[in-house]
């Protein structure tokens, strides 16, 4: 299963910090974490990446329609953040998005079948790969416009400084996404009423086929917020141990009624912008480069046996568990049946 353990014990801060903008102060750089955090975030950012290798699949075989938006290579963003987050706090992201369903603890079988349009899916297999929700786990999409979660994300942080529910809102965006006008309208409106949201800007280094230098007039995304004093820091975002200590910091701001907060982290992903995505605008080598020198759940592993935490036998103990996990979705997102006709007419606003 996915998410179970939010823990943050036994997080020690050490390093230097990346730390700029507005409230400057020391962040740790990463967060030494136990053995049952490292095994932790390995099972849960594995179960990603074998969940989207399959999906990649079940797309190529026909069975899904529509977009499909891959996350692989990302996943210590989205998993380090929710070893950081108490229950309550939401998530709300873009297209990109089965890790942090995973992450949130949706259902495998229920995000599988949305995937290939059946009844058993999340949105009743009428929502498809960009169009996935659980108020009850606290998260709200799935969007497939670019950057109209930021937008929804601050509302979603108004209404938990309204409510005085001492939640904090995360707000998931890609680096194109960081350059819409209204990022910088939710920035002013954040920080003029203090609204406990975090801005994770994930800056995968492109929007669609453009690079961040081709399209950014200043690269250094964490900064962004600084005309409006919201303060930022870029976070190594393929260790999840500084995602971790960052997101941390972040909720510890939020959570103490200082305001909004922003997160860049920085990433890269693997595979194409969508499932139709030539990649002609990078080189194998610079997705090689990224895969062998900084993969995100391969430095876990090599932790987990240099520590002595795990043997090549547990790990694959852990991949069978998670690869049993993702068989089993992908037998129900196969099996299930389609939406009865009548669907066509429910959950529409006439
Ligand atoms: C308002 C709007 N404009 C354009 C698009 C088309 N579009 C989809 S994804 C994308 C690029 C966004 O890149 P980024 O924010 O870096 O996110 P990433 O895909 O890298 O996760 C664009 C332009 C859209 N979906 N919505
Ligand atoms: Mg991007």
């Amino acid at each position: 299963m996915a998410a179970t353990n939010k823990s943050s014990a036994g997080t020690r801060a050490k390093g230097a910090t990346r730390s700029s903008g507005a409230a400057k102060s020391a962040a740790p750089a990463i967060a030494e974490f136990s053995k049952d955090e490292e095994l932790h975030a390995y099972r849960e950012m594995l179960l990603i990446r074998r969940f989207e290798e399959k999906a990649g699949q079940l797309y190529g075989m026909g069975l899904i329609g529509g977009f499909c938006h891959l996350y692989i290579g990302q996943e210590a963003v989205v998993v380090g953040m929710q070893m950081a987050k108490k229950d309550g706090d939401q998530m709300i992201t873009g297209y990109r998005d089965h890790g942090h369903m995973l992450a949130m603890d949706l259902d495998p079988k229920g995000v599988m079948a949305e995937l290939t349009g059946r009844r058993g899916g999340l949105s009743k297999g009428k929502g498809g790969s960009m169009h996935m929700f659980s108020k009850e786990k606290h998260f709200y999409g799935g969007h497939g416009i670019v950057g109209a979660q930021v937008a929804l994300g601050t509302g979603i942080g108004f209404a938990n400084k309204y409510t005085g529910n001492g939640n904090v809102a995360m707000a998931f965006f890609g680096d194109g996404a960081s350059n819409q006008g209204q990022v910088y309208e939710s920035f002013n409106m954040a920080e003029l009423w203090k609204l406990p949201v975090i801005y994770v800007i994930e800056n995968n280094k492109y929007g669609m086929g453009t690079s961040v230098e081709r399209a950014s007039a200043t690269t250094d995304l964490s900064q962004r917020g600084l005309s409006f004093g919201i303060p930022g820091e870029q976070v190594d975002g393929m260790d999840v141990r500084a995602v971790k200590a960052a997101s941390d910091k972040a909720l510890a701001w939020c959570r103490e009624g200082k305001g909004p907060y922003i997160l860049e982290m920085i990433t890269y992903r693997y595979r194409g912008h969508s499932m139709s995505d030539p990649a002609k605008y990078r080189s194998k080598d610079e997705v090689q480069k990224m895969r062998t020198e900084h993969d995100p759940i391969e430095q876990v592993r090599v932790r987990l046996l240099e520590n002595g935490w795990a043997t090549d036998d547990d790990l694959k103990a852990i991949d069978r568990d998670v690869r049993a996990i993702v068989a089993e979705s992908a037998e129900f997102a196969q099996n299930d049946p389609e939406p009865d006709v009548s669907e066509l007419y429910t959950d529409i606003l006439l």
